[in-house]
């Protein structure tokens, strides 16, 4: 259990085209191995506890299908889920334009809220031979989105994937805190003693840097609104 004993428990739905590479995403978080075949998702869920600015939060993940034939769980675990990871493939700019209807039907799903928990990802990172989608296309769909993160990962060499949940998570929390100091005031018994000081501390002013910074990294509490790359 966390200094803050308190346990919360929070969904996240990773969504996107049928082969952009959320299966691999998943198991490579959840599980730290590669899938190098391709079996459709009709609809998978994982748990993980892991520590999130210093508190244990359990994530439900749900891996959802892609293909069309299998998408009739899309409105319940929109409903259901309180982030989500929308994936797209560098490789494919299709399935970064697919991803505009989705991210719309959450959107009005989550009534109208434009500030859903949202990290957009382009998945396929270690292909950049074949690069369909510039790093600035995506940036422009983000900022577009009310400027959600976006992250470049790629699930095959285990880059950025566990930053991509933590991101989400994190928004999650934050989004949860707000609530909680809306409804309950300043003190946040929601938290199970936690003073919601070490919370809050995320919310300062962040530096804000382009998307073409090559080697720009900062530690995780300093970024939210960049892509990294
Ligand atoms: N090179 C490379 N291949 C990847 C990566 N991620 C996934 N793949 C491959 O892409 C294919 C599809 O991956 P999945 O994770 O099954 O795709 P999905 O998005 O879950 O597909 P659906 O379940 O049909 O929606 C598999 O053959 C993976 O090995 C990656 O980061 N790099
Ligand atoms: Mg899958």
């Amino acid at each position: 259990m966390s200094r803050a004993g308190y346990q919360r428990e929070y969904h996240v739905a990773v969504i996107g085209s049928g082969g952009v590479g959320k299966s691999c995403l998943t198991a490579q978080f959840v599980q730290g191995v590669f899938i190098e075949s391709y079996d459709p998702t009709i609809e998978d869920s994982y748990r993980k506890q892991i520590e999130v600015d210093g508190r244990q939060v359990m994530l439900e993940i749900m891996d959802t299908a892609g293909t069309e034939q299998f998408t009739s769980m899309r409105e319940f675990y929109m409903r259901d889920a309180h982030g989500f990871l929308l994936v797209f493939s560098i490789t494919s700019l299709t399935s970064l334009q697919e991803l505009a209807e989705l991210r719309e039907q959450i959107v009005q799903i989550k009534g109208g809220d434009p500030n859903v928990p949202i990290v957009l990802v382009g998945n396929k990172s270690d292909l950049e031979e074949d690069r369909k989608v510039s790093r600035s296309q995506a940036f422009k769909v983000s900022q577009a989105w009310g400027n959600v993160p976006y992250y470049e990962t790629s699930a095959r060499r285990r880059q950025n994937v566990p930053e991509v949940f933590v991101d989400v998570c994190r928004q999650i929390m934050r989004k949860d805190l707000s609530r909680a100091r809306r409804d309950r005031g300043p003190e946040r018994p929601g938290y199970g003693g936690g003073s919601g000081h070490t919370y809050s501390r995320r919310r300062r002013p962040r530096r804000q840097k382009t998307y073409d910074d090559d080697d720009y990294y900062e530690p995780r509490e300093k970024r939210s609104r960049c892509v990294i790359l």
